[in-house]
């Protein structure tokens, strides 16, 4: 086999946080130079942590820290270098950057453990990423010279989750804290799984090079330029383990044996174990984040019940993971955005909000939500989120391929379509290159136009007529199915898309970009596993024929479907390789099934009065 090597591709794609390595982005102004200080700090348990100090030439008055925790490599920006783009607005204001590696990882002492659980509350001689944070900061403000005693905690991913985790048990010193695109439920939304179906390609080429080092099991196996061919070359999720030795990485062990949401994922799940928002919060997404949309909404949902004082807040771009990281963001794939959403965000929100927290500068009034809505080019500000004005309408599948507000009256009607798990759907337009290589175009495959699956029976398709007037949806989005399955296991993919009109309509947004005409862009989609319809801890088989309603969360929007565009709903069974293929005959445990589990079936969606399939939104009054 040939190996591929994607680490360092990784390892770069994934510093974008406000760790971004120093060569990445390129420098926007010249900020102050930084001196650069790195140390080893002591944890209540005796391991040390490495961590870098960056901290301004020549300031005089104190100032504020921010930290920033990461696995990804906690190197800093060399002596006497501005910081690096994505910060300069921060850099000018005037702050001490710390960059800490965590436990285990790259120059800290300790052991490596994957989204470390919490720690038992009972047990107080315990560590895990919240205490390792305290003793970080207590340090940081007893031994970094000039500093004001006030910190702040920010990062992107990985990094976000572990800003998120200093509410837990929090430190004094922590006055705002920043959680972007944190992880915060790699099991119901994040990176692992989505409502149950399990993320092969992302959870198998994620895990094996962030861990594969640790047990020596060499570069990712993965041969060819297209791995749709490579995954779907295994005839069983257990052939890819078995032939590729994964049951060595541990976070892939940790799948296998692990299939439902246990407690092994409960505990490492940040909604679940957070308790209440005493430091200002300030959550960043984004709508097209491929993998981390789930975490910031749960985060600011989750710290939303028990915020009293309004301090807690969301920001939503139109931006693939960590995009808001780099300079730009003008753009996502083939949608632009009129603007540079990035730099907005960095001058115009997160420096505010750090500024005012850890500098007393500016007059602290924040709107509690800050959503870019795609579809008219525009940042939008909520006093409230989701608004308390926007109206839950449902749209309808209805007979002829139609997508209606109407409930459907017929006594019966259903569209089918047969799901072959030997000829999956590709979830984006072939070649899918490796995650995280040269070229690849992991990023912006949520934007891609979903035109690309026209014409595969395996994909039904519902669409209104040219809407007559703009329709701003802003809230949570559901699809609501009535289906059945021959078999007795089904996956269900719901995308909720917008229909550009063609060059005849004359549309100012085709006008000014002929290429988009036409374009199927995905506002909102999602998968779920239908053996957990009813529960995500105890999966049930389906009885064959028999029709159930299934729920799929395809999150929150802000997104003004405009007038001559289309609605359009999509249903379909499969998205790989992505994520791995359902075996539709229902087995304890997937990732044990045998070949002869994978059989294909025919999945019908009902669309009858008593049975409407649907899609639930919000609409916001105009
Ligand atoms: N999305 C990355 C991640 C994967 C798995 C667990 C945690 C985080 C990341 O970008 O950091």
């Amino acid at each position: 086999m040939r190996l591929v090597v994607i680490r360092r591709e990784l390892l770069a794609a994934l510093a974008v946080a406000a760790t971004a390595a120093p060569g990445c982005a390129q420098q926007r102004d010249a900020s102050p130079g930084f001196g650069r200080r790195e140390v080893m700090i002591p944890m209540r348990d005796g391991v040390k942590l490495f961590a870098a100090i960056m901290t301004p030439k020549g300031a005089a008055a104190p100032l504020p820290i921010l930290l920033t925790r990461t696995p990804y490599g906690a190197a800093g920006w060399q002596d006497g270098r501005p910081a690096p783009a994505n910060l300069t607005a921060l850099a000018a204001d005037g702050y001490v950057f710390v960059q800490e590696d965590i436990r285990g990882r790259n120059k800290s002492q300790g052991v490596f453990v994957m989204n470390r659980p919490n720690r038992d509350p009972g047990d107080s001689t315990a560590t895990d990423e919240s205490t390792d944070t305290y003793d970080t900061v207590e340090w940081l403000i007893h031994n970094v010279a000039n500093n004001n005693g006030r910190v702040g905690l920010f990062g992107i991913s990985y990094p976000g989750w572990l800003a998120e985790e200093a509410l837990i048990g929090a430190h004094p010193a922590v006055k705002a804290i920043s959680p972007q695109a944190p992880m915060t439920d790699t099991w119901l939304g994040d990176d692992f799984f989505h409502q149950g179906a399990f993320r092969q390609a992302y959870g198998f080429e994620y895990g094996w090079g962030m861990e594969a080092g640790e047990v020596g099991a060499g570069d990712l196996p993965i041969t060819g330029k297209d791995t749709y061919t490579w995954y779907l070359a295994f005839p069983s999720l257990k052939a890819l383990t078995d032939s590729t030795g994964a049951m060595r990485i541990p976070t892939w062990r940790r799948f296998v044996e692990h299939p439902a949401y246990d407690s092994v994922w409960q505990r490492r799940a940040f909604e679940r174990s957070v308790t209440g928002v005493t430091i200002p919060t300030l959550t960043v997404g984004g709508f097209w984040d491929q993998e981390d949309l789930f975490g910031p909404q749960a985060t600011f949902e989750a710290l939303e019940r028990f915020d009293r004082t309004g301090i807690n807040h969301l920001v939503i771009g139109p931006w693939s993971h960590g995009q808001w990281g780099f300079p730009g963001g003008e753009s996502l794939g083939n949608v632009s955005w009129g603007s540079a959403t990035s730099d907005s965000f960095e001058i115009n929100i997160q420096a505010p909000w750090f500024a005012y927290w850890l500098r007393d500068k500016g007059d602290g009034r924040f709107p509690e939500a800050r959503l870019f809505d795609g579809g008219t080019d525009r940042w939008r500000s909520f006093d409230r989120w989701p608004p308390r004005e926007a109206q839950a309408r449902d749209l309808y599948f209805r007979d002829g391929g139609r997508l209606s507000f109407e409930r459907p009256v017929e006594r019966e009607g259903a569209d089918e379509y047969r799901s072959d798990p030997a000829n999956p759907v590709p979830y984006r337009p072939r070649p899918v290159e490796v995650t995280y290589s040269p070229g690849s175009r992991w990023a912006r495959w949520m934007t891609e136009d979903q035109r690309f699956v026209d014409g595969r029976p395996d994909v039904r398709t519902w669409a209104t007529p040219p809407l007559t007037d703009d329709l701003t949806i802003a809230g949570d989005v559901t699809a609501h199915l009535f289906a059945s399955t021959t078999g007795s296991d089904a996956d269900w993919v719901v995308k909720l898309i917008d229909v550009y009109p063609d060059r005849a309509s004359g549309a100012p947004e085709v006008a000014a970009r002929p290429g988009m005409a036409g374009y199927e862009l995905m506002v909102a989609g999602d998968i779920m596993r239908g053996r957990y319809r009813r529960s995500w801890e105890r999966p049930e088989p389906i009885r064959s024929g028999a029709v159930e309603s299934y729920t799929v969360d395809l999150h929150h929007q802000l997104y003004t479907f405009r007038r001559g565009h289309r609605i359009m709903v999509q249903v379909q069974s499969s998205w790989f390789p992505l994520y791995d293929r359902n075996p539709q005959t229902f087995v304890d445990n997937i990732f044990l099934a045998p070949a002869g589990a994978y059989q294909a079936e025919t999945e019908r969606i009902y669309r009858s009065a008593s049975q409407p399939s649907h899609v639930e939104v919000t609409v916001l009054p105009r």
